[in-house]
């Protein structure tokens, strides 16, 4: 029987914590075209950090039967009157679903159907949503403080990052007279 290592979730931050926890962290410089205002993102230090994704892969990647855990940590900050979000995705195997959980923060899952449709569901500390399976999903912070965010999904899911680099979603979370709204278009 193989021997799992052991993982701890910390109940107080959402970190992970063992030697198979990989960790993918995303700056202002990887998010180069995501922002509508890429002037404003320019201004910014590249090295700023916009989230970091902890992970744990017990399973092949890609390969049908497992189930992939993870913790996004998303950093409070604008990038013009956009908040900061991650990049977002469809899976590459469209029909699979997934699961997020809000720990900590305030925020909005944008989540996009193939016809471009575009809604957000706002998160909050205890928020749980599934993400149906052919829905782009996205996560953005709205709040003053880190947005913790669990996730569940299965490993065969892959991510297909190219649709959303490329076209975007359907509306963009922008703050508009100080609150969030879902602005249609690009
Ligand atoms: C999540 C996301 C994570 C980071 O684990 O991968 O929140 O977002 P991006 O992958 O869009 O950069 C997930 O949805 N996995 O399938
Ligand atoms: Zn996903």
């Amino acid at each position: 029987m193989k021997i799992h290592r052991p993982i701890r979730l910390d109940f107080s931050t959402g970190t992970l914590l063992g030697t198979s926890v990989q960790e993918t962290v995303r700056t202002v410089r990887d998010m180069k075209g995501y922002f509508r205002d890429e002037a404003a993102r320019k201004n910014l230090d590249p090295e700023t950090v916009v989230y970091r994704v902890q992970a744990i892969l017990p399973f092949q990647e890609g390969e049908e039967g497992g189930l992939f855990f993870g913790t996004t940590f998303i950093q409070p900050g604008m990038v013009g009157d956009e908040y900061f979000m991650t990049k977002g995705h469809f899976h590459l195997n469209r029909n699979r679903s997934e699961y997020y959980i809000t720990m900590a923060g305030a925020g909005a899952l944008i989540l996009m159907d193939e016809d471009r449709r575009t809604v957000f569901e706002p998160m909050s500390p205890g928020t749980v949503h599934y993400i149906p399976f052919n829905r782009a999903h996205r996560v953005s912070n709205i709040g003053d403080t880190v947005l913790t965010v669990l996730a569940c999904w299965p490993s065969d899911a892959g991510h297909d990052y190219n649709e959303i680099s490329s076209k975007g979603f359907g509306g963009r979370l922008r703050k508009i007279n100080g609150l969030a709204a879902l602005v249609e278009g690009l």
